[in-house]
C-alpha cells in the first residue's frame, strides 16, 4: 500500500510540476484549470494521510506556510551586484569606451553585449542543491539578505525541481520577483475592496509581498520572475557566455525574459535602448531602463568589480516621468529654522509610478522663475524616489487672471512677521521657539540620529506628545513622565518605558552632537563638532568673542554672526541650563589631540558600508582633518565605495579619480582606533 502511495506522490509532484511550469513559465497549458485542481486535491488529500511521504518539491507547498517572526538572515555565497547607472547615450558610450579599453579591443571590434530590460522589482536569489529548490533570499545589502524561501516557494513561475536528469551539484541562480501590471491591479482591487490602503506601485507592491512574514499571504499575490545570472555553481561547467546562460537557465525551466538581444557597440545598445523605451508601455510589466552587460563572460572575469558593482555592466535609466496637471494652491511650510517653503498643492496626477499631489518649489525665487501661478496647468516630474517637482509651468493653458504667487507677511503657523533679507532666497518666520511649527521641527532635530541620537523619539511621536502638550521646549524632553505618555493613543506602557530608558541613555552625550541638536541656524554636525573640538566646553563657546569664533575652521562671518545671537538670547540660555541641569553631559571627548594627517585631501563617500555608516566614517575623515565632498570632481582625492554604490563611481572612474573599497577606508581610519 505504502509503495503505491508513494509513487503517486511522487508521479503527481512531478505532473503537477510540470503543468506549473507549461502553465506560468510557457504560458501554454497542457490541461484545463479544473483537472489542474482535481489532481492537486489528490496529492493534498495523500499527503495530509501520509505526512512522512511529503516532498520538498511538492506543489502543495506553494499554498504559503505558518508566518514567521522574522526572516533569517542568509549570507549569499557568491555575493548580489549592484549596477552603475548611465542617464545618456554619452554615459553609455563613456562605458563602452571603458570596457574597451580594459579589455585592450582593436578600435574596429566591437564589444558584444547582452541587452536586458531592466525590470524594477526585487532582486533575489534562488538556490537549488541537486536540482531541489532549498532555499530563496533577497539581495539585501549584496552581501547578507533576509531568507525568504517560504514566499518563494508560492510563486509558481519559479520551479520546485529544475528540469534535468543530471542536475549540478548547487545551482544559485539571481533574477527579480515582480509584479505585472494586471496583478498588480487585481492585488490592488482586493486592498480596496477589503478596506485597506492599496500599493503606490508595482514595484512596492512586489516587495510588500516578497517579505510578508505569512506566506500565505505571499501565496495570494500573484508574483513574477524573470532569472539573469548565475551565483554560486558546483559540479557542472557554466557557459561561456551571458546569452548561453540565460539559455541554459531556460532549459532548466526557469523563466527569463524574452525581450533579450545581443548588440555589438554602443551604438546598437543605445538602438535596443529606444526600441525598448517605445514599447514600454506594452510590455505588461514596469521596466525602469535597459541592462547592458558584457556577453563574454570570460571578459566579465577579466573587467571584475569596483566595489559591489560590475565593471561589465551598466544600467541605462529611463529619464524622469512628466506629466501635467493643474495647480490647485500655493501653501507655505514652516520648517526648524523658520524658513518657509512654498509647497505646490495639485490635482492628483499618476507620474513616475505613484500619484502625486503634493509638490515642492524650494523657495520664493523659483516660483518667480517659473511664474507658477495657481490655476496653472504645470509638468511635474519625478524620478525613482526623489521627491516631485514642479518642472514648468504650460503657459498657454494659462487661465484669465491667474495671479502671482505672494509671500505671506505673516507666519501660516503662529502669525508672526515673515522675513526676507536682502539676497536671501529663503523667507523665514521670526516666532523662534514661539512658533510651533519651528518648535515641533526643532525637537524632531534634537532627538535625531546624528544629534542626540534618541531611539524611539521619531517625527510622528514628536507630534503626539506636542499635540498632547507635553513638549513645549527641549527642556521638556528631560520631564516626560511615564504615566503621561503611556496614556497618549497607540503607546503602550512598554514603549513609554522604553521612550524614556532612551532619554536616559541620550544624556551621556558629546558636546559636538549637543551643539548640533539646539539646530543654531549656519551650524551643521561638521561645524558643531569643530566648534566643540575647539573650545573643549560649552561654557569657553558661550562666552567666546567674535573674533574667536572666527579663528574656527569651517566657521565664518555667518556662522559666526548666528552663534553671537543665539547665545545672546536669555531664553535659549534658559533652555541649555534646563537642559544640563536634567542630567545631560558631555563625558565623551571629541578630540584626543589627533593629529591632521589627512589635510587637505577630499574624499567622496558613496554606497552602504558594512563597519560603519557613511556619517561615522565622514565624521572620522574630518577629525583627521580631511574633507568630505558629496560630489566627485578632479580636486577628490579618492572615493570610498560602499555595497551599490551610485554613478559617483561611473564619474570618478571617467575623471580618472581613484575608487577604493571599505577596507582602504579602514585602513586610513587606522590611526583613530
Ligand atoms: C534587472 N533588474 O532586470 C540585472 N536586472 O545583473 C537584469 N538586473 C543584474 N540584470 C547583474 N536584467 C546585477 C543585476
Amino acid at each position: 500500500m505504502s509503495k503505491k502511495v508513494k509513487e503517486r506522490i511522487a508521479q503527481l509532484g512531478v505532473q503537477l510540476n510540470d503543468h506549473s511550469y507549461h502553465y506560468y513559465v510557457l504560458d501554454n497549458p497542457q490541461i484545463s484549470d479544473a483537472e489542474y485542481d482535481s489532481l492537486f486535491r489528490e496529492l493534498q488529500a495523500l499527503e495530509e494521510a501520509h505526512p512522512d511521504l511529503i516532498s520538498a518539491d511538492s506543489p502543495t507547498h506553494r499554498v504559503g506556510a505558518p508566518p514567521l517572526d522574522d526572516f533569517e538572515q542568509v549570507t549569499h555565497a557568491v555575493a548580489m551586484l549592484s549596477l552603475n547607472n548611465a542617464f545618456s547615450f554619452d554615459e553609455l558610450q563613456a562605458f563602452d569606451q571603458r570596457v574597451r579599453e580594459r579589455l585592450e579591443m582593436e578600435a574596429d571590434q566591437p564589444v558584444q553585449y547582452m541587452a536586458e530590460p531592466k525590470l524594477d522589482g526585487l532582486a533575489i536569489s534562488l538556490r537549488y542543491e541537486r536540482g531541489v529548490f532549498v532555499q530563496g533570499a533577497t539581495r539585501g545589502d549584496g552581501h547578507t539578505g533576509e531568507n525568504v524561501t517560504e514566499n518563494l516557494r508560492t510563486i509558481e513561475m519559479i520551479p520546485l525541481r529544475l528540469r534535468t536528469n543530471n542536475p549540478p551539484e548547487v545551482l544559485e541562480v539571481r533574477g527579480e520577483v515582480f509584479m505585472d501590471d494586471a496583478s498588480f491591479e487585481q492585488a490592488n482591487q482586493s486592498l480596496i475592496a477589503a478596506d485597506q490602503k492599496p500599493f503606490v506601485n508595482p514595484r512596492n507592491a512586489a516587495a510588500g509581498s516578497l517579505r510578508q512574514k505569512d506566506s500565505r499571504k505571499t501565496a495570494k499575490r500573484r508574483l513574477s520572475i524573470y532569472a539573469y545570472s548565475l551565483g554560486e555553481v558546483v559540479g557542472v561547467q557554466i557557459p561561456a557566455t551571458q546569452a548561453l546562460a540565460l539559455e541554459w537557465l531556460a532549459e532548466l525551466g526557469l523563466p527569463t525574459n524574452s525581450e533579450v538581444a545581443i548588440c555589438e557597440g554602443a551604438e546598437a545598445c543605445y538602438a535596443y535602448y529606444e526600441n525598448i523605451q517605445g514599447k514600454r508601455a506594452q510590455l505588461g510589466y514596469d521596466i525602469d531602463g535597459v541592462v547592458f552587460k558584457v556577453n563574454e563572460l570570460s571578459q566579465q572575469r577579466e573587467l571584475g568589480f569596483v566595489s559591489r558593482a560590475p565593471r561589465w555592466a551598466i544600467a541605462t535609466k529611463f529619464p524622469a516621468e512628466e506629466a501635467q496637471t493643474v495647480l490647485l494652491e500655493v501653501e507655505f511650510q514652516v520648517g526648524r529654522t523658520g524658513a518657509l517653503t512654498p509647497v505646490a498643492r495639485l490635482e492628483p496626477v499618476f507620474v513616475g509610478g505613484v500619484t502625486v499631489s503634493n509638490a515642492t518649489l524650494h523657495n520664493m525665487d523659483e516660483i518667480e522663475r517659473k511664474d507658477v501661478r495657481p490655476g496653472d496647468t504645470v509638468v511635474v516630474r519625478r524620478a525613482g524616489d526623489v521627491i516631485p517637482e514642479v518642472a514648468r509651468v504650460v503657459e498657454e493653458k494659462r487661465p484669465k487672471g491667474a495671479r502671482k504667487v505672494k509671500l505671506p507677511a505673516k507666519c501660516p503657523v503662529c502669525k508672526s512677521p515673515v522675513m526676507r533679507s536682502e539676497g536671501d532666497a529663503v523667507a523665514r518666520c521670526t516666532g523662534g521657539f514661539l512658533c510651533d511649527a519651528q518648535r515641533r521641527e526643532g525637537i524632531k532635530h534634537y532627538a535625531s540620529r546624528k544629534a542626540l541620537d534618541i531611539d524611539g523619539l521619531g517625527d510622528k511621536l514628536v507630534e503626539q506628545l506636542s499635540d498632547a502638550g507635553l513638549l513645549n521646549s527641549l527642556a521638556d524632553v528631560y520631564q516626560l513622565e511615564l504615566e503621561a505618555v503611556a496614556a497618549l493613543p497607540r503607546m503602550a506602557e512598554k514603549s513609554a518605558s522604553n521612550l524614556l530608558q532612551a532619554i536616559e541613555k541620550s544624556k551621556n552625550t558629546t558636546l559636538g552632537r549637543f551643539l548640533f541638536g539646539l539646530g543654531i541656524r549656519e551650524v551643521g554636525e561638521t561645524g558643531a563638532a569643530t566648534l566643540a573640538n575647539h573650545f573643549g566646553s560649552l561654557d569657553a563657546l558661550i562666552n567666546a568673542k567674535e573674533a574667536e569664533l572666527l579663528e574656527v575652521d569651517d566657521i565664518g562671518p555667518v556662522a559666526a554672526k548666528s552663534l553671537l545671537a543665539f547665545f545672546a538670547q536669555k531664553n535659549n540660555i534658559e533652555m541649555i541650563n534646563a537642559i544640563l541641569q536634567s542630567g545631560v553631559s558631555f563625558p565623551v571627548a571629541e578630540k584626543a589631540v589627533i593629529e591632521p594627517t589627512l589635510a587637505g585631501n577630499v574624499y567622496v563617500l558613496t554606497g552602504s558600508l558594512e563597519s560603519m555608516t557613511r556619517d561615522e566614517a565622514k565624521h572620522k575623515l574630518q577629525l583627521l582633518g580631511a574633507k568630505v565632498s558629496s560630489s566627485v570632481s578632479k580636486k577628490t582625492t579618492a572615493v570610498f565605495a560602499g555595497a551599490s554604490p551610485g554613478s559617483k563611481v561611473v564619474k570618478a572612474e571617467s575623471l580618472g579619480v581613484p575608487v577604493e573599497d571599505e577596507q582602504a577606508l579602514q585602513a586610513l581610519l587606522g590611526a583613530l582606533e
